[in-house]
This record gives structure tokens, C-alpha cells and sequence, in this order.
């Protein structure tokens, strides 16, 4: 039985939000102490995690002078230094303070997008000091309960000015620097604008700076919207627009759960595995594999790190899954059969000739359509494996 302990080539990283979080929700208070940011680093680099990423407030509070904000970048690049930890992505927090509370970028109040620009060009710089080349943009306040308070058009036009302001913002500085777009249908707010992944590709096409910039899709956030996650990352994959990973699990289409990975919808979980890692022959995803969930709140401090360990334990059990799927031959057997990969003369680019070829020709369509095609065998087979009956 293969260890399942992680490496650093696993590319594993954590949240401080997400180590750090204290068991708070809507209902209750916190039932945990608050974590320091350089014990996270510790205890993540103990545990065998890559990486660790932030918020420019998970690090240095909102209201810290230069001087302590220096103090604690430099305390903080020490512990990662000291335990071998990498800090791959670096977010804004545009959402905690009050002066979010109508949105950011995409707010009614020219001053509090200026602020909003403001805020990330300082995350940015921060970001770089750290040595991340992903920025997250999570626009969980961009949203509305009063719709008619905005244009939904306008608010989509703010956005990518705010884009395209902070794109050339990282090129005056000579930054190297990928945007990662996520999505979330809602929570906090009733509505968010650029509610799904695919709302996002859509609108990456419309920026200045497109190049610079993907999406970052999390399992929960699509599973709120009732879509299929995998879907969703794989159409962001065949664009090349994965550019980070939110690894978490959700329970149907409720709040946002941010369940340890793979502890509800284990067969998603089981494909979405199979895609990154392109067990089935696509290009695998060569980015970071971020968990972006939370311990239960029933837990202590030991219960957190028995979360992470779960998710990254999980991934790599779901991952020895895939192979053995991939490479069972009657699994084989069966795609082989269903793919009917040879090239078919009648298909391929538009021709005139071709058209009028194709148009001239008769099917057989009972006979093609009475054939079965053994997808419920092919599902048993997965299932099977997931279950661990075959190997
Ligand atoms: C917040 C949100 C996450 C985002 C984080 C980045 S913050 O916890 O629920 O989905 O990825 O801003
Ligand atoms: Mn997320
Ligand atoms: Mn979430």
C-alpha cells in the first residue's frame, strides 16, 4: 500500500484563511483560538504542504502602520524560509470592511473602486515581495439584493475597467503575474455578478490584457449553482485558462460548505482528480492544488490539521484510483470500443465537395441507434474502483 504522504511535488497549498479559520458562522461564535500566520507556516510545512497563500489582511491587519506591516512581511518570509513553505497565490480581502459593503470595484461609489484599486495595487506589491505569481480576484460583495440599484451592465463594465486597470498596473511594474478570476453565484450577497466559471471565460475574452489572465474555480461555488464542476474545469483546461484550483467539497446546492476535499461527492471528486492529473491522456494541470475548505466546527486545533492532512491524503488516494481506472483494460477495452476514434471521411473542416457528399449520403440510424453502449458497465467499473473492489 503506497504511503499517500505528500511532496512538494504534489504542489499542496492552504489558505491562512482556511488553516487559520476559527470555527465562526452566521449563527455562532468562534470555537477555536485565532492561528498566527507564522505558526500556520510551521505546522503546514510539518504536515508536508507546498504552499500557503493569503489575503493581503490574513498577513497584515487593515489598519497596521508601514512600519509593522514590514515587520510582519519580513517574520512571515522567515518562518516560510525556515520550513520550506512557498507562498504561490495572494489575494484581496475586498469584502471584510464595512466600506465593501455595496461592493468593490463594482460599487456605485467612485471612491470606493478607487479604494477598491487602490487596496490591490498594495496587495500586488505584497504579493510580489512574497514571490507569488497568481493573484485571486473573489468578488463576493460585487453583487446586489436591491437589483435595481445598478445596470447589471454597468457593474459588468466596471469590472473590466478594474481589470484592465490593474492588468497594466502589473506591466508599468514588470511584475510577472497571472489573474485568476472565481466565481460564486451568491453569499454574502443575494447575487453576484459573473456568477459561474463560464460567465468568467466569457469575460476574460473581453479584456485589454486576456493573456494575463484565467479563472480559479472552486468545487462548492459551482456545486451552489447546480453545475457539474468537472465540466467547468475542463472547458477552462482546453482554453488554457486554469490558472488556480479551489479543492473543496459541498453538499448540494446550499450556503457555501467548504468541506474537506472529497468528503461529499466522491465520484466528482473522482473525475475532477482524473482530469488535473490527465489520467484518461488529456494534458495534465501543472498548477497549484489549493484546498480552500475548512474544519468542521465541532473541532480543536488538532481536528484542523487532521482536515488538512484528510484533503491532501484524499487527493493523492483519488489520484491511485485514476491510474488504476485508467489503466484497467476492460475499462480500456470498453472506450476503445465506444470512442470510434478513425477518422471519418464525412467529418473534419467544410468543403463545398464534402458538404455536398455529405448531403447525398443515407444512414443507417436504426441500425446505429440499436446499439447499447455499455456505459452502465463502464460507471460499475468506476464505482468499483472507487470502492476499492478493484485494483
Ligand atoms: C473566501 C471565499 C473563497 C475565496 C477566498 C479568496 S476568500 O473565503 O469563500 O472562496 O477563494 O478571496
Ligand atoms: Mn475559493
Ligand atoms: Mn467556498
Amino acid at each position: 500500500m503506497p504511503s499517500f504522504d505528500p511532496t512538494p511535488a504534489d504542489q499542496f497549498s492552504f489558505g491562512l484563511w482556511t488553516v487559520g479559520n476559527v470555527g465562526r458562522d452566521p449563527f455562532g461564535d468562534p470555537t477555536r483560538p485565532a492561528l498566527n500566520p507564522d505558526d500556520s507556516v510551521r505546522k503546514l510545512g510539518e504536515i508536508g504542504a507546498w504552499g500557503v497563500n493569503l489575503h493581503d489582511n490574513d498577513l497584515v491587519p487593515f489598519d497596521a502602520s508601514a512600519g509593522e506591516r514590514d515587520r510582519i512581511v519580513t517574520s512571515f518570509q522567515k518562518a516560510c524560509a525556515d520550513n520550506g513553505v512557498v507562498v504561490p497565490m495572494c489575494t484581496t480581502n475586498l469584502f471584510g470592511h464595512p466600506v465593501f459593503k455595496d461592493g468593490a470595484y463594482t460599487s456605485n461609489d467612485p471612491k470606493v473602486r478607487a479604494f477598491a484599486l487602490q487596496k490591490t495595487m498594495a496587495g500586488i506589491d505584497l504579493a510580489v515581495e512574497l514571490g507569488a505569481e497568481i493573484y485571486v480576484f473573489w468578488g463576493g460583495r460585487e453583487g446586489t439584493e436591491a437589483d435595481a440599484c445598478r445596470d447589471p451592465q454597468v457593474a459588468i463594465q466596471r469590472m473590466r475597467e478594474a481589470m484592465n486597470y490593474l492588468t497594466s498596473y502589473v506591466k508599468d511594474q514588470g511584475y510577472t503575474m497571472t489573474f485568476a478570476l472565481e466565481a460564486k453565484p451568491n453569499e454574502p450577497r443575494s447575487d453576484i455578478y459573473l456568477s459561474t466559471t463560464g460567465h468568467m471565460l466569457h469575460f476574460i475574452t473581453t479584456l485589454d490584457d486576456a493573456d494575463m489572465v484565467g479563472v480559479n474555480p472552486e468545487v462548492a461555488h459551482e456545486n451552489m449553482a447546480g453545475l457539474s464542476f468537472v465540466h467547468g474545469v475542463a472547458q477552462a483546461m482546453e482554453a488554457g485558462k486554469l490558472a488556480h484550483i479551489d479543492l473543496n467539497a459541498q453538499k448540494g446546492p446550499r450556503y457555501d460548505q467548504d468541506l474537506r476535499f472529497g468528503s461529499e461527492g466522491l465520484k466528482e471528486a473522482f473525475l475532477l482528480v482524473r482530469l488535473l492529473e490527465g489520467t484518461a491522456g488529456n494534458a495534465r494541470y501543472t498548477g497549484p492544488r489549493h484546498f480552500d475548505a475548512h474544519a468542521y466546527r465541532t473541532e480543536d486545533q488538532a481536528g484542523v490539521w487532521d482536515f488538512a492532512r484528510g484533503c491532501m491524503r484524499t487527493y493523492k488516494i483519488l489520484q491511485a484510483r485514476a491510474q488504476a481506472f485508467d489503466a484497467d483494460p476492460e475499462v480500456k477495452a470498453i472506450l476503445a470500443e465506444q470512442s470510434c476514434e478513425t477518422a471519418d471521411p464525412l467529418l473534419g473542416s467544410y468543403t463545398s465537395e464534402k458538404a455536398a457528399e455529405l448531403s447525398a449520403t443515407s444512414f443507417d440510424v436504426d441500425g446505429i441507434a440499436k446499439r447499447g453502449l455499455r456505459y452502465e458497465h463502464l460507471d460499475q467499473l468506476m464505482i468499483e474502483h472507487l470502492l476499492g473492489a478493484r485494483s
